[in-house]
Parts: structure tokens; C-alpha cells; sequence
């Protein structure tokens, strides 16, 4: 039975290749489902020697439907050979090759039907009409590329000459700033000259202000000594040379709750939490947290950073919070009226400098903001450079054409969201509702294949996704008329891909990478 089969394929072959001498004449005859590359390796004159040269067997072996060599060469045309490739040749579309699993089992593959020679009801051949629409397909993509090329090597241009203006003021800035350097450091050697005359000037109006400080503090230390020893002569009741608590319980002013008796514990804590103070502890301890009492007693202006006063202040606003809001309205007018008098004192009169000194300090105040103005060039001029080398060191691609680009935001809208793409920026995610954007990533690097990295985009560490990464974005670039997002889909949760088309990908890819390129075996 095998024997027969074979001897029918074969028989049937050699039919086939007269069949075709006779029709194509010039076609190179091959066995089924070898393709044009391979055919010199079917010769029907010799033994077939298996691709990998483990086996030679007749040559009417070859597509027998029993496979015989390990690398399935002998069963181009079946589907005995488990890893067997099948190659249709589509005339009038283009080659396929196909796994031989696929031959004959009942679906049709090639466009021409050979794959199901031996299948019921015959495949119908449309490969001429795919080969048309590709054809027309093919035609518009020129049409497009050509258009598309002339734009494309506008940007260029454009983009070229930004580079060379930028290039142009970089030198013309380096060579400003080198000259604000120098007026720099001569304005920094006339303020330190300036400043050093000033100096010597001062330190005589220093001295004297030294002087009257420590005066001033020394009165005024012995002026709270002065008052502190007046009240201890008033607490201490008995005359003792001690003040104790029971002699403090016998004064209101140490009520500090307000309820009508001097507690013990309020007695103490004027003390200092002490049972008794003596004159000295009196003056060094207690009169400090005694002092603010009375002077709010005597409505005078209390003195913000001492903390106990802040305690006082505290306990203040709790009662506050009690009374109606008329009388604090009341209060805190009073509290402004006693306020600002005191403000005003704080503020020192100027010091009035001899007309020498007056000078000197007016000389070294210009020198110091000519010194300033002089800085503040030389560090508009870096930031100007800094931003024209940044610019400069942009990849725009290899002939600098997409730098038109940079400074624009292209726009996609779908059913819940604008997205922009500001290329070499950012992109963006807009709610419809008019809500906040949010960033889908900032402008990262050229992704493309090594062939070609200018296909692809990444813009990385957008906004952080809810319980998940940062977001990002891939935008695959392609050949347009126009710059334009196509569309743009979320395929993994904060994971984005933009299609943009654009001039500026119009260019002839190689052979080797275009999606039609096929690799006869
Ligand atoms: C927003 C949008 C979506 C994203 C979710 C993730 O709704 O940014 O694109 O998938 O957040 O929580």
C-alpha cells in the first residue's frame, strides 16, 4: 500500500513537472512546497540528501508522505514531518511559509489554496485580488512616504537651523559671560575695599552701641531688682526676710483660677513650687513668674516670649472663651491699643553716623549692589547657557527632524479622556469633566528596535498609579502626513501607548525591516 502511494505521488509529480515545463517554460520546476531558493537542492535526476546530511534516499521518496529525514527537507510538500515548513507561492500576492502541520487539514492558509491540495471543497485562489489591494495599499504608502518625505526634510531643515542659531548665541553667550566674569570680580575687589573702609568706619559706632546696650541692660536689671524687692517687702507680710505660701494665699493677684481663694498649690507655684523664698530667690526665681500677674493686673502690656507669661496668656484666652463676644471685642482693641505703642519702641532710631562715616557707609552699600547686579548677570548668563547646551545635547533624530516638534502638545480625544503628547516634554491625561490632569510621564528616552530606536518613544515616571507603579507611556511613531495621535489605548493598568504619526518618520525604512519583507527559505 505505501509502496503504491509513493509510486503515485511520484508518478503524479513527474506529471506535474511536465505539466509545468509545458505551461511555464521557463518556471524552475520544484517539488511541492519548496520554495524558489531551495529548488536547485530537489533535483528528480539525483538521490535527495537531507538538509542535514544525516540520510540519501531516492528521490521519489521526497513528499511521499513519510517522513525520512530528521530536518523534514524530504516532506516539503506534506504533512508527514512534525517541524516541516510548506511554502506557497501566492502568484500575484506574495510567498508564505507555512507549517507543513497546516497542509491539507482542512483550512485555507495560501491565498492560491495549495496548501489543501488533497482537501474537499477545493480553496479558491484570491491572491490576485490581495496582490491588487496591496498594490493599491503599497501605491498610497509611496504616495505618503513621497509627501511625507518633502516635510520630513523640511523639519530637517528647520531643525538643523535651530541648532546652528543655538549654537551661534552659545558662543556669543560664553563669550558675554567670560566678560561679566571679569566685571564680577572687579565689583566683588571694589565692594571688599569698600567694605573694609566701612568697617573700620563702623567699629567705633559698634563700640559705642556695645556700650549702651550693656548700660541699657544693667539699668534695667537693676530696675526689676528694684521692683522685686519692692514686692517681696509687700508679700513678706510678717517682715521676716521670707515669704511663704500662707503669706502669698492672702493676695488675690495669686488666684490664678479665679475662683474666689488662693489655693495652696496656686501659693506654690508663685514660689517657684517651693514652700518659702528668701530675698534672693525671690528676686531670681519667683518675681519672674510673679511679675506678668501684676502687670496684667495693672493692665500694662505683657511680654510675649516669656513662657509663663505664655501660661498666663493661655489661661487668658479659656476665660475669654467664657465671656460674650462683644467684650472680646472689646479686649482685643484694648489689647491692639496697648500694643502698638509699645511695637513703635521696639523699632531702634537709626544711628546717625558722622558725614565721613555717612559716606563710607553709602560708598560701600553701591558697591555692594553693583557686586549683586554683576552676579545676578553672570548667573542669568549660565542659566541661559545651561538651557541652550541642554537643548544642544537633544537627540531630534538623526537629521535633527523632529525637533519641530518640541513646544508642541498634540491632542487625542476618546470617549473619557484628552490625552496630549508634548513631545520631548511630557504626556498627559485629562477627565472630560474637566478635572485635574495627570501626568502619564515625563519625556525619557528614544525605545525604538536597534534597527531603527527613533520608531519609539518612553516617557517614564508619571503620576503614581493607585496601589501601583508610576505611570508610563510608549509612543510608537509612524510615517504621517501630518503630526497627529492616532489613538491611544491603556493595554496594562497605568501602562499607556500612544500612536503618533508624523513627517518626521517618512523615510525609507531598509528592505530588511519593512513589515512585507519575506525570507524566502
Ligand atoms: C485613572 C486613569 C486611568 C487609570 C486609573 C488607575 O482613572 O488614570 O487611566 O487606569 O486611574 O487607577
Amino acid at each position: 500500500m505505501h509502496f503504491w502511494k509513493r509510486f503515485f505521488d511520484h508518478f503524479s509529480f513527474i506529471l506535474l513537472l511536465n505539466l509545468f515545463n509545458e505551461i511555464i517554460g521557463s518556471e524552475v520546476l520544484r517539488p511541492r512546497g519548496v520554495s524558489l531558493s531551495r529548488a536547485p537542492l530537489y533535483n528528480p535526476k539525483n538521490d535527495f540528501t537531507c538538509f542535514d546530511r544525516s540520510k540519501t534516499i531516492p528521490f521519489s521518496q521526497v513528499n511521499d508522505d513519510y517522513c525520512d529525514c530528521p530536518d523534514a527537507s524530504d516532506e516539503p510538500g506534506t504533512s508527514a514531518c512534525p517541524h516541516g515548513i510548506f511554502y506557497c507561492v501566492n502568484a500575484g500576492f506574495k510567498p508564505m511559509n507555512l507549517a507543513s502541520s497546516r497542509v491539507n487539514d482542512g483550512i485555507c492558509d495560501c491565498c492560491d489554496g495549495a496548501d489543501e491540495y488533497a482537501s474537499e471543497p477545493k480553496c479558491i485562489n484570491n491572491c490576485a485580488e490581495l496582490g491588487q489591494f496591496a498594490r493599491e495599499k503599497e501605491l498610497q504608502r509611496e504616495e505618503l512616504l513621497k509627501a511625507g518625505k518633502q516635510l520630513r526634510e523640511e523639519f530637517s531643515q528647520k531643525g538643523i537651523q535651530e541648532k546652528q542659531q543655538r549654537k551661534e548665541k552659545l558662543l556669543e553667550l560664553e563669550k558675554n559671560k567670560e566678560e561679566a566674569d571679569r566685571v564680577k570680580a572687579e565689583k566683588e575687589r571694589l565692594k571688599n575695599e569698600a567694605e573694609e573702609l566701612e568697617n573700620t568706619a563702623l567699629d567705633y559706632y559698634r563700640k559705642l552701641e556695645e556700650e549702651q546696650n550693656k548700660q541699657k541692660a544693667e539699668t534695667e536689671a537693676l530696675k526689676l531688682r528694684v521692683e522685686a524687692n519692692a514686692a517681696f517687702n509687700k508679700y513678706d507680710v510678717d517682715q521676716d526676710g521670707k515669704i511663704t505660701v500662707s503669706e502669698l494665699q492672702q493676695f488675690e493677684t495669686f488666684d490664678k483660677d479665679k475662683d474666689g481663694k488662693v489655693s495652696e498649690e496656686e501659693a506654690k507655684y508663685f514660689l517657684n513650687d517651693q514652700e518659702e523664698a528668701d530675698s534672693e530667690k525671690f528676686v531670681s526665681d519667683a518675681w519672674n513668674r510673679i511679675k506678668p500677674y501684676l502687670m496684667i493686673e495693672s493692665g500694662a502690656f505683657r511680654e510675649k516670649t516669656d513662657p509663663d507669661q505664655e501660661a498666663v496668656e493661655e489661661e487668658e484666652e479659656f476665660n475669654e472663651e467664657e465671656k460674650t463676644e462683644e467684650d472680646a471685642d472689646d479686649e482685643e482693641d484694648s489689647v491692639k491699643e496697648q500694643q502698638e505703642p509699645e511695637q513703635q519702641e521696639e523699632i531702634p532710631p537709626p544711628i546717625e553716623y558722622d558725614e565721613e562715616t555717612q559716606k563710607l557707609v553709602d560708598a560701600a552699600t553701591d558697591a555692594r549692589n553693583e557686586f549683586s547686579n554683576a552676579e545676578s548677570a553672570v548667573r542669568d548668563l549660565e542659566s541661559e547657557i545651561r538651557n541652550i547646551k541642554e537643548y544642544l545635547e537633544k537627540d531630534f533624530g538623526p537629521d535633527e527632524e523632529y525637533a519641530p516638534l518640541l513646544g508642541q502638545c498634540f491632542e487625542y480625544v476618546d470617549h473619557e479622556y484628552i490625552y496630549k503628547l508634548c513631545p520631548f516634554d511630557k504626556t498627559v491625561q485629562q477627565p472630560k469633566s474637566g478635572s485635574m490632569e495627570t501626568r502619564l510621564g515625563t519625556w525619557g528616552h528614544w525605545s525604538g528596535p536597534d534597527h531603527n530606536k527613533y520608531e519609539r518613544m518612553s516617557y517614564e515616571r508619571g503620576q503614581a498609579c493607585w496601589n501601583g507603579p508610576q505611570r508610563s507611556t510608549i509612543v510608537n511613531i509612524s510615517c504621517g502626513s501630518d503630526n497627529k495621535v492616532t489613538s491611544v489605548s491603556e493595554p496594562n493598568k497605568c501602562e499607556y501607548v500612544f500612536e503618533f504619526s508624523t513627517p518626521a518618520a517618512c523615510y525609507e525604512i531598509p528592505i530588511e525591516y519593512q513589515e512585507s519583507a519575506h525570507d524566502e527559505l
